[in-house]
């Protein structure tokens, strides 16, 4: 009996001695994101999470909104032991800064959603990427906005192109020339698009972008509106409503999907006509699943994964589409 005491507690020092020795053997990554406020990044996050429960690694997500906070994030993973972090940035001239510190600390390092520019503003190609295919989802946006077009029977010489840019960031300028090029190839006339700068990437910027635009151009009857993501082309719609230009008279898309889900459910129906909805469930799960091998086997990541498919999503079917996604 005494033998037996004895033994069991032996065994529970040595399960309470295993237990966290068990939790601290999760091998931790982090994911930090530029601008958390938005539903695409906390769908990345959701997803990450995800990918981080089916291999058992600990995700560390943290918000970082400046450079400062950026290389702050970095020296925070790297005290906790942290094997390496996925990252989108809120300024891709960041990059080399943040390559640096993580190569000081032996972590691994994957972009998403952005790519890294180096000193001379080329893109740093040499670290691995996930992203969007911009281009061809731009060209989708572009498509879907004229056949709108033609199905209201709008003329090309009362309509124009509201174009709200963020030249800067390589996607948004792939995904807007992309737009504005489908637009062009489809018989949309090139000298009645207008583009204009935003400062901010979210909807105040892109309004005060739009409000600018349209003091330039009163007499245009109709609007459609490219801009490289919902907020962008949502602070588009917002200037035309200041501007008292009715609803039926504009029709704008956005990217993202996730971030239009509550334009969309409004019980009033706004020159917002709906959104490409890509994969931030992909970039999530699949750039952690990137980095898990990279750790755990040595596999490198391939330095570029494009991300395609989108599906437009409308008041109509968004609720669906966005179930068939999990989200
Ligand atoms: C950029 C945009 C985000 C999202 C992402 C895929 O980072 O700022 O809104 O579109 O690309």
């Amino acid at each position: 009996m005494k033998c037996l005491r004895s033994f069991l507690a032996v065994l529970c020092l040595v399960a309470l001695w295993a237990l966290p020795a068990l939790a601290q053997d999760k091998i931790k990554v982090g994911f930090l994101v530029k601008q958390a406020e938005e539903p695409w990044f906390q769908t990345e996050w959701a997803f990450a999470d995800k990918a981080g429960a089916d291999l058992g690694l600990e995700i560390i997500k943290i918000a970082i909104p400046d450079g400062e906070k950026t290389l702050n994030a970095i020296d925070t993973l790297a005290a906790s032991g942290a094997k390496g972090f996925v990252i989108c940035v809120p300024d891709t001239k960041l990059g080399p800064a943040v390559k640096r510190k993580a190569d000081s600390y032996g972590l691994k390092v994957i972009a998403v959603d952005d790519q890294f520019v180096n000193a001379k503003g080329e893109p740093m190609s040499e670290v691995p990427l996930v992203m969007m295919a911009a281009s061809e989802i731009g060209a989708i946006q572009g498509n879907e906005l004229w056949k709108e077009m033609q199905k209201r029977g709008w003329k090309p010489e009362e309509t124009a192109v509201m174009a709200i840019t963020a030249e800067e960031l390589e996607t948004a300028r792939l995904r807007t020339s992309g737009s504005i090029e489908a637009l062009i190839k489809a018989g949309f006339p090139e000298d009645r698009i207008y583009k204009v700068p935003t400062k901010s990437n979210d909807i105040p910027g892109a309004l005060d972008a739009g409000n600018a635009l349209l003091a330039r151009y009163p007499d245009v009857k109709n609007w459609l509106i490219v801009g490289m993501n919902d907020n962008t082309v949502l602070g588009g719609v917002r200037a035309t409503e200041g501007q008292r230009i009715p609803p039926a008279n504009v029709i704008a898309i956005g990217i993202n999907g996730v971030d239009a889900v509550n334009e969309l459910g409004k019980p009033n129906v706004t020159g917002f006509l709906g959104s490409l909805l890509p994969s931030p469930d992909v970039h999530g799960y699949k750039s952690v699943a990137m980095l898990n091998d990279w750790i755990v086997k040595g596999v490198e990541p391939p330095l570029f994964t494009a991300i395609t498919d989108a599906v437009l999503i409308t008041r109509d079917n968004y609720k669906v589409e966005l179930e068939k996604k999990g989200l």
